[in-house]
């Protein structure tokens, strides 16, 4: 039986467990299972959200298979909760059984599942969370997202060349946040700059208002943000009531500020605040035409953001390991198929260290401009290529 084609294509609610199902009878394999792990509700629901629909989309582009194996995806909703996704990655492993546990969008999440996938033996492929530790905590991770002190080197070596020399920095107060705030200190400073002020904001129901007041009276010229996927448009909203660029301060960040899910509704505000990071929507490659293209087309009209494009790559990185394998899913044999492995993503060329286990690209430093088409975007202003996690490198201790 032939999967139709445009079946797949215009039917944006058809299951991949239907897509495995046609495929299925073509092929005598067994499915793979690939447990995902997402804050699919809550306060993080469009990581959730971004994430699942990448993979969804490049199952459908493969016509719902993997090496030859048809793939079943076991979406699970861990709604932010690390005790919630360590319950679930338990289940999938245990009762469903698994092959390869793929998503985690928070820290806490990833760290919470790491023991249950190193004692089950199965690959745990991270394309969200992003603290340097993760990968350190259990042999069978690989990661293709990214690092905060990888995205933040960018920002903390431009700002000083650019005249920004002295700067406060605010982030969310979890591991993610001390991560960049602990790198834009070091590397920020190593370049030239000063850092007048760390402040962090709780990560639940954060308000800005007054440590924005804080940085202001600071007089940096400029302020360092890294808030988590979702969280930036806020931010935002109160920097502009606040009038930080009024008085003389810019805005910088890691991407996760300017994050694309959401930078289209930012408004003026936005314009030219300058980050650094692995992904741009407006990333200029085919590869990532393409992906734009047909992910809008998926999601009814939203663009691609940096969750997204990890997970896009995580299901990259399952494909090729399980070639490399045979077909052969079994945990350890599939990490060390993934060490080495390259390809050509849509935010560009990407590698994974087989050292880490962490992914090696470039940051791109990037300024928020409207685009001929009035949208704001992620205009790439400049590249550092192949950087590795600069605390895997020495380079921030
Ligand atoms: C994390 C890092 C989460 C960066 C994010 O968005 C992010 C994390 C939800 O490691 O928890 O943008």
């Amino acid at each position: 039986m032939r999967i139709d084609r445009r079946g797949l294509l215009f039917g944006g609610t058809v299951s991949a467990a239907l897509v495995a199902g046609g495929a299925r009878k073509a092929r005598s394999a067994s499915p793979l299972k690939i447990g995902l792990v997402l804050p699919m509700t809550g306060p993080f629901a469009s990581t959730g959200r971004a994430s699942e629909t990448a993979v969804r989309l490049w199952l459908e582009e493969r016509g719902g298979r993997i090496a030859g194996r048809t793939v079943e995806l076991l979406v699970r909703d861990d709604t932010g909760v690390a005790d919630t996704g360590r319950r679930l990655a338990q289940e999938l492993v245990v009762r469903e059984g698994v092959d390869v546990l793929m998503g985690f969008g928070l820290t806490p999440i990833a760290l919470a599942c790491a023991p249950i996938a190193e004692q089950a033996g199965k690959l745990m492929v991270v394309t969200a969370a992003a603290t340097s530790i993760i990968t350190e905590r259990a042999s069978v991770i690989v990661r293709t997202s990214f690092t905060l002190p990888q995205a933040t080197l960018g920002i903390a070596r431009w700002a000083p060349k650019n005249g920004l020399s002295s700067a406060v920095s605010l982030v969310s107060d979890y591991a993610p946040g001390h991560d960049a705030e602990k790198a834009f200190e070091q590397l920020f400073t190593a370049a030239g700059g000063t850092v007048l002020e760390k402040l962090r904001a709780p990560l639940q129901s954060p308000d800005f208002a007054p440590l924005l007041q804080r940085a202001k009276d600071a007089k940096p010229q400029a302020l360092f943000v890294f808030v988590p996927s979702g969280v930036g448009a806020q931010l935002m909203k109160q920097a502009a009531e606040r009038d930080l660029a009024g008085a003389g301060i810019r805005l910088i960040g890691t991407g996760d500020l300017t994050d694309d899910d959401i930078l289209p509704q930012m408004g003026e505000v936005a314009i030219g605040t300058t980050t650094s990071h692995h992904y741009s929507a407006a990333h200029p490659s085919p590869e990532n035409e393409r992906f734009q293209a047909n992910y809008q087309r998926l999601s009814g009209g939203r663009r691609p953001n940096f969750m997204a494009v990890g997970a896009w790559d995580g299901m990259e990185l399952v494909a090729r390991a399980l070639e490399r394998t045979g077909g052969d899913a079994e945990g350890k044999k599939l990490v060390e198929a993934a060490k080495g492995l390259s390809w050509t993503s849509p935010r560009g060329p990407i590698a994974i260290d087989p050292a880490t286990r962490d992914i090696v690209q470039d940051i791109y430093i990037r300024r928020v401009e409207r685009g001929k088409d009035g949208e704001l975007w992620n205009v790439e202003i400049d590249r550092i290529p192949a950087v590795a996690d600069p605390v895997k490198a020495g380079l921030v201790r």
